[in-house]
């Protein structure tokens, strides 16, 4: 009995409540400006980071002035907190600029929240210090080039 008793105050004492966060991106629809080859928008949200685009896991447009990818989450979650970038490592890094992420609730109110004017890293982040409502997360690349990015992964706390 004392040791059941102290075992409760153990477990009354560590446990903690953690926010459970969920990738709602993976496997959702995405579409892209144009697509080269068989890079399509999809691969974005597959689930896999492969930043070699010859393993066949990143999207990849055409090159134009203006390039954009988003993916429907296929509704709205309103605990966004994160949303982490991935890019192509194999080459061409220099492509990897001028490019602004968008978020909103309909395709119609989509607002900005961050924009890298100059060459991204591998990996990027963007976090909220506040609860966001996003169904759609939208990349807008005008870096008048190709646009390849390997994963977006959209957080939320559930
Ligand atoms: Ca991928």
């Amino acid at each position: 009995m004392v040791v059941s008793t102290f075992l409760l105050v153990i477990i009354g004492v560590t446990t903690t409540t953690y926010a459970v966060v969920t990738n709602v991106a993976q496997g959702k629809s995405a579409y892209q400006s144009t697509t080269l080859g068989t890079y399509v928008a999809s691969k974005g949200v597959d689930g896999n980071t492969d930043s070699d685009m010859m393993n066949g896991r990143c999207f990849h447009t055409k090159s134009a002035a203006e390039n954009w990818w988003y993916v429907d989450l296929g509704q709205i979650y309103g605990t966004i907190r994160l949303i982490e970038v991935f890019s192509r490592t194999d080459c061409c890094a220099e492509r990897n600029q001028k490019i602004a992420v968008q978020i909103g609730t309909s395709l119609d109110n989509m607002q900005q929240v961050k924009y890298w004017s100059s060459q991204i890293w591998d990996y990027e982040s963007v976090v909220f210090p506040q609860n966001q409502a996003v169904r759609y997360v939208k990349l807008v690349h005008t870096a008048n080039t190709y646009f390849h990015l390997c994963e977006i992964k959209v957080y939320s706390q559930t």
